[in-house]
Formats: structure tokens, C-alpha cells, sequence
């Protein structure tokens, strides 16, 4: 049998500037964690790298949004007033770092934590809300669970609740970008952790490897999927280095380094615009809040490593250090935009909750051109 070619390991993380970083080994991209800033919110190679003042404001913006609705949805969750919700606490780095990575023209295929991706590329609230209440303006007409919003206008893709089953989704949309051509559009498509290790992680990442598709596949590696852990999820040392046996690059980020993140999936997201084929990204992170508002960690899980997650490894208070100690950012503004983001929040929510559900005849639309004679007489039935 011929031997197995083992990787040669870096020995710690990947700390360098992004160049640095992108042009060393396939091993090295894999099993490293590229970084720009540290735990404490400080720039690793503060020489190198020119960091946008405005862009900079806006990620960590973006992730305030995320927190302020996460915190709301799950507050009406309690007091009973919506059915079902899924926060992203704890890993709003990861999702809006690559967002922001992303043109207009791409598209967006979610997995089941990106929704702030989506407020960042203007999904509204009303809409997303609307979305959460399934009321009459929702545009799904009340069809989906919670946490499933979907966007036409900026190509935010209605989420398919089988785990995994939205990896080839991407690809396949990635695929009809290349076939139809002339777009200069990219599709960037998420997963979990517990994602990768189903049939169609391996279904996507093949067929993205041999057709080269501009897809960017983006792994939020939050270290539990519901009460499974990572070690028991795989035996990979890394998650990144499963793309490699696909011929797919492959490169592994600090998921709560919110630069890092952009950089990283701007390289990925240019790479494909341009026509030079996939990659896959692993973001490291955590899942600090429970799998969803059904579900209670502290059974499984020891808490204290949760803890550490939230106080020492924060993303928000990480970029509030990191544009504080430039002078980017005031205290007192700070508190004052996030009230006032609150209050719209709590707006829209009031907005919505006025809403009626969708008329009952709604269930049959939409399907066929003309409503068949069954589904009436069933219709008739239920009214
Ligand atoms: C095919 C399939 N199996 C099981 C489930 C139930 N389920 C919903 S989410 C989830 C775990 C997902 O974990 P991960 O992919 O790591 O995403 P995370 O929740 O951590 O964001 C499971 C098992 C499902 N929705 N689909
Ligand atoms: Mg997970």
C-alpha cells in the first residue's frame, strides 16, 4: 500500500499578514489560524496593514445589529410571542466579515446563522421580522420556520433546514453563474461544523473542485452542532484540511477576528469573481448561546469554556478595543447609536405584531397556475 503523504504541520497559529499567509503551503493555509488582531483587540502586524477607518466602524456596526435583534427575537421568544429562534451570539464576526466581503451582485446561500449577513446586505428589519411573525407581509406567507429568512432583492437565498443540504445549493448556483457567464458574480454558501460531515459536504466540495465554480464555501466551525462536540464530529485535526483532498484551497481563520474574516473571504470572494475557481474556508468560533430557544447546553456542555468564550474571546468587544484605542470610536456615541438601533428594532417588531397572519387561502397558492379541484375542495374543508 502506498504510504500516506503526512501534512507537515505549522507549529503554532498563523499570526502573518494576509500576502504572507496566502502564499505559503496548502498545509500551512489548512491547519493555521490567519489572524490581524489579537484576543485583546490589538493589530498582530501593525505595520502592514491598512485598515479602512469607515469600513472598519461599519463591521463592527454590522455586528451590534446582529446582538441588539439576537437579544430582542429571543426576549419575544420568552414572553411567547414568536415560536422559534436561533441566535448567532458569539458569532457575529465570522458572519459579518464575510459579508462585508461580498459585491451586490453575489449571492447568498445561508446555513442556520447568517441572518445578520443578510441585515448587512439590507434585508430589512420589517422584513425579516415579518419573516419571524409569519404574518401577512411576510413574503414566504407564514410557509417557513423562524430563522429562515430570505431576501430577493439582494439574493439572500431562503434557507433549507436539512443540515448541509444548502453546500450544493451554492455550488449549483455557482454553477449556473459560470455557465451563463458575464455576471462577475460569486456565490458564497454556508455550513456548520456539524454540516461537513454529511453526504453533500462531500457531494458540493467535489463537484466545486472538478467544475471550478465561483463559489467561496464557509465553514462557521462553532464547536457544537446541538449537543454534538467537535471531537466527536470528526477525527480531522482541522476542518479547512478536508478541502484539500477535493483540490479545493483551503484556508482556516480566527472566526471572531472580524478583520481577519473580511480578509480572508475578500481574497476568497475576488478569487471567484475572477473566475480562478473555489475555495473553502474554516472559521473558527463558538457557539456561546444554546443550539436555538429549544434547547438547554447546560446539559451537555461544560459552561465554564462558554463562559471563557464570551468574556475573553468576545468579537464585538475585540473591534470596540481595537477602534477605541485609535480614537474611531466614542463611548457615549457608542451607546447612544445602539439605543437608538434598539428602539428601531423594537419599531418594526411593533409594526409586525399589528400584522394578521396570511389570509388561509394562501396555502394553495403559488403552486399550480390554476388552483386544482382537491385542493379546493380541501380548502373549502378547512374553512
Ligand atoms: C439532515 C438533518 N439532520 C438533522 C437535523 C437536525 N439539526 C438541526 S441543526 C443541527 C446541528 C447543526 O450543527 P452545525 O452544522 O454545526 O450548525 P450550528 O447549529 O452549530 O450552527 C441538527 C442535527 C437537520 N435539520 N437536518
Ligand atoms: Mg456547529
Amino acid at each position: 500500500m502506498a504510504e500516506v503523504r503526512k501534512p507537515t504541520r505549522p507549529t503554532g497559529q498563523f499570526v502573518g499578514p494576509k500576502y504572507e499567509y496566502l502564499t505559503s503551503s496548502d498545509e500551512e493555509k489548512a491547519f493555521g489560524l490567519f489572524q490581524l488582531m489579537s484576543d485583546e483587540g490589538k493589530l498582530v502586524h501593525s505595520t502592514d496593514h491598512a485598515i479602512d477607518k469607515q469600513l472598519a466602524l461599519q463591521l463592527y456596526r454590522g455586528m451590534q445589529k446582529i446582538r441588539i435583534v439576537d437579544a430582542r427575537m429571543m426576549a419575544l421568544q420568552r414572553q411567547g410571542r414568536i415560536g422559534f429562534y436561533g441566535e448567532a451570539l458569539g458569532q457575529e464576526a465570522a458572519v459579518v466579515g464575510a459579508a462585508a466581503a461580498m459585491q451586490p451582485q453575489d449571492w447568498l446561500i445561508p446555513a442556520l446563522r447568517e441572518a445578520g449577513a443578510g441585515l448587512y446586505r439590507g434585508l430589512t428589519l420589517d422584513s425579516y421580522i415579518a419573516q419571524i411573525f409569519g404574518n401577512a407581509a411576510d413574503v414566504t406567507k407564514g410557509r417557513q420556520m423562524p430563522c429562515h429568512p430570505c431576501d430577493k432583492e439582494t439574493n439572500y437565498v431562503v434557507m433549507s433546514s436539512c443540515v448541509s443540504s444548502q453546500i450544493p445549493h451554492a455550488v449549483g448556483i455557482a454553477w449556473g453563474m459560470k455557465i451563463k457567464g458575464g455576471s462577475e458574480a460569486c456565490c458564497v454558501g454556508f455550513m456548520g461544523d456539524g454540516g461537513t460531515s454529511e453526504g453533500e459536504f462531500h457531494v458540493a466540495l467535489n463537484f466545486a473542485g472538478v467544475s471550478k465554480v465561483p463559489v467561496v464555501l464557509i465553514c462557521q466551525n462553532n464547536q457544537w452542532a446541538i449537543s454534538t462536540p467537535g471531537k466527536k464530529q470528526t477525527a480531522s485535526e482541522t476542518i479547512a484540511i478536508k478541502g484539500l483532498g477535493y483540490g479545493v484551497e483551503s484556508l482556516r481563520a480566527d472566526g471572531n477576528d472580524v478583520l481577519a474574516v473580511y480578509e480572508i473571504c475578500r481574497y476568497a470572494t475576488e478569487k471567484a469573481r475572477r473566475g480562478d475557481g473555489p475555495t473553502f474556508i474554516e472559521l473558527l468560533t463558538y457557539r456561546v448561546s444554546a443550539h436555538s430557544s429549544s434547547d438547554d447546553p447546560s446539559r451537555y456542555r461544560d459552561e465554564s469554556i462558554t463562559e471563557d468564550w464570551k468574556t475573553n474571546k468576545d468579537p464585538l468587544k475585540r473591534m470596540n478595543t481595537f477602534l477605541s484605542d485609535r480614537g474611531w470610536l466614542d463611548a457615549d456615541e457608542d451607546l447612544a447609536w445602539q439605543k437608538d438601533y434598539e428602539a428601531q428594532v423594537r419599531a418594526a417588531i411593533a409594526r409586525q405584531e399589528e400584522i394578521a397572519q396570511p389570509r388561509l387561502e394562501t396555502i394553495v397558492d403559488d403552486v399550480f397556475e390554476e388552483v386544482p379541484w382537491h385542493l379546493k375542495e380541501q380548502l373549502a374543508e378547512i374553512q
